[in-house]
C-alpha cells in the first residue's frame, strides 16, 4: 500500500515508517521538523542521537533498500498538504503531525494559540485534502486518552449509550481534557466526526495513552533510533523517570502521584497503529480505538523504575513527590475500556519490568547526555501561571 505519514520525523512517526517499510509498504513522509526546533528552544535535545533529516533518510534507504520519499513542509499549510496528497495519492494517511506536548501548550497564550492553530488547522486541511483529492483514503488520526479526562464513571471507546428522561441515544462520550493540547484533540475528534458525517470519509480516531520506550523490533536491528525526550516540556512520565534515574536525579511523580493514565510501549503503539491500517473501518465509518496496554498510577511507575534501576546498578534512585505543576485530579476513579484493538488482534508484546530494563540499559549508554540535560528536567511549566501577552 501507499502510506503517507504526516509527522514522519517524530517519536512515533519514525518508528512507524520502519515497521511499514519492513512489511513491504511504500512509505512517504512529511514533516516540518517542528519538534526538533521546539525541543532545542527549551535547551534540550533527544537523548538518543538523531542525525539530520537528510542523513536519516539516507540511512533508511541503506537499511531498508528503498526510499522514504520525504516532503518538507507544514501540514497546517493547505497548499502544501494538497500538493503532497496529489503527488502521493495514498491508500492510507497517518496524521501524527500535531504539536504533541501538554506542557508546551500551557506555557502561555502564544503557545496555546500555536497549539490550537497547528492542530485544528492541520486536521481540517487533512479532511478537505482527502475529500477533494482522494475520498477513499483511510485516515488514521492520533488523538489521546487524555480527551476523556478522569470521569467518575467507566470510559467507553468513543461513544456512550445514554438513557435520559425516558429516551435513549448513542452519543459521543463526554470529553473533559486537562490542557490546551488535550483540548485540541477533543476539537479534532469533533471535526473528524463531522467530516465523516458530511463526506463519509473512512476514519480511525486513536485515543492513545502515554507511550514509553526506546525501541521497536525494527529499531533494534536497524539502530535507526527514534527521538527520546526527557525534559519537562517534551518528555513524558515513564521515559522521564528512567532518565532521571540514569542522570542521578530524584524521580518526580507530580503531587500525590495517585493519578492514573493508560500506558503502552513504543513497540505496542506501532503494532496498534499497524493493525488499524490492516483492519480498516468499513467504508464511510468513523471509529474510535482506545489504545493503551495497562493503566498505572505515576507512583507505581516511579517505584517500578526505581526497583529495576536498583537491580541493574545496585543504586536506588530517590522518589520525590514534587508539587504538581498541573491542574489535575491526584486521586480518582479510572477504568477505561480498551477492547476493540484486542478484538482486532492486538496482543501486548512485553512486560513492564522488561520494557523498563531495556530503556535503562539504552539510556546508560548515554549517561553523560542525561546528566547534561539535568537543568531542563525539573518541572517549571506551571498550569496556573500560564501567561498572556
Ligand atoms: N507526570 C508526573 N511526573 C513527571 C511527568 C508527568 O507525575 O515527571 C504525570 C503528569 O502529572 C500526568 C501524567 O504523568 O498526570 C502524564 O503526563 P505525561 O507528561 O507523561 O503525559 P501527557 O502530558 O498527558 O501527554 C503525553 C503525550 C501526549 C499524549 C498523552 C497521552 O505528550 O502527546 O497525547 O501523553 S494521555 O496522557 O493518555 O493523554
Amino acid at each position: 500500500m501507499r502510506v503517507l505519514i504526516l509527522g514522519v520525523d517524530g517519536y512515533i512517526g519514525w518508528a512507524l515508517a520502519q515497521r511499514l517499510a519492513s512489511k513491504g509498504h511504500y512509505v512517504f513522509g512529511a514533516d516540518n521538523l517542528y519538534t526538533r526546533k521546539r525541543v532545542r528552544e527549551v535547551g534540550s535535545d533527544s537523548v538518543l542521537p538523531i542525525p539530520s533529516i537528510g542523513r536519516r533518510l539516507q540511512s533508511f534507504k541503506e537499511f531498508y533498500g528503498k526510499d522514504l520519499k520525504f516532503f518538507r513542509g507544514n501540514v497546517a499549510d493547505p497548499k502544501f498538504l494538497y500538493q503532497v496528497f496529489e503527488r502521493v495519492n495514498p491508500d492510507v494517511v497517518y496524521h501524527l503531525a500535531e504539536q504533541r506536548s501538554a506542557p508546551y501548550s500551557m506555557i502561555g497564550l502564544k503557545q496555546a494559540n500555536e497549539t490550537m492553530v497547528t492542530n485544528l488547522v492541520s486536521t481540517i486541511n487533512l479532511v478537505y485534502a482527502a475529500k477533494d483529492t482522494n475520498p477513499d483514503v483511510q485516515i488514521i488520526k492520533l488523538g489521546t486518552m487524555g480527551e476523556y479526562g478522569t470521569p467518575n464513571i467507566d470510559i467507553t471507546e468513543g461513544f456512550l449509550e445514554v438513557e435520559f428522561r425516558g429516551r435513549k441515544d448513542v452519543l459521543p462520550f463526554p470529553r473533559n481534557a486537562g490542557s490546551w493540547y488535550h483540548w485540541t484533540k477533543v476539537h479534532d475528534s469533533n471535526n473528524l466526526m463531522f467530516a465523516n458525517r458530511l463526506w463519509k470519509l473512512k476514519i480511525t480516531d486513536v485515543m492513545q495513552g502515554v507511550v514509553y520506550g526506546t525501541a521497536t523490533k525494527e529499531i533494534e536491528k536497524s539502530h535507526l533510533y527514534t527521538r527520546f525526550d526527557i525534559d519537562e516540556v517534551w518528555g513524558t512520565a515513564l521515559n522521564r523517570f528512567a532518565a532521571q534515574a540514569v542522570a542521578g536525579l530524584p524521580i518526580t511523580p507530580y503531587g500525590k502521584g495517585n493519578q492514573k493514565r493508560g500506558f503502552l510501549s513504543l513497540e505496542d503503539s506501532i503494532s496498534c497503529l499497524t493493525i488499524a491500517l490492516e483492519k480498516p473501518p468499513k467504508d464511510g465509518e468513523y471509529r474510535v480505538l482506545n489504545q493503551f496496554d495497562q493503566y498505572y498510577s505515576v507512583n507505581y511507575l516511579a517505584e517500578a523504575v526505581s526497583k529495576v534501576y536498583h537491580e541493574l546498578t545496585g543504586n536506588t534512585p530517590e522518589i520525590m513527590n514534587v508539587e504538581n505543576p498541573r491542574v489535575e485530579a491526584e486521586d480518582h476513579y479510572y477504568n477505561p475500556d480498551h477492547k476493540k484493538l484486542y478484538d482486532l488482534g492486538y496482543r501486548p508484546s512485553g512486560e513492564l519490568k522488561k520494557d523498563i530494563k531495556k530503556i535503562i540499559e539504552d539510556l546508560l549508554q548515554y549517561k553523560e547526555k542525561c546528566r547534561d540535560l539535568k537543568k531542563v528536567i525539573m518541572p517549571k511549566t506551571v498550569w496556573k501561571n500560564s501567561s498572556g501577552i
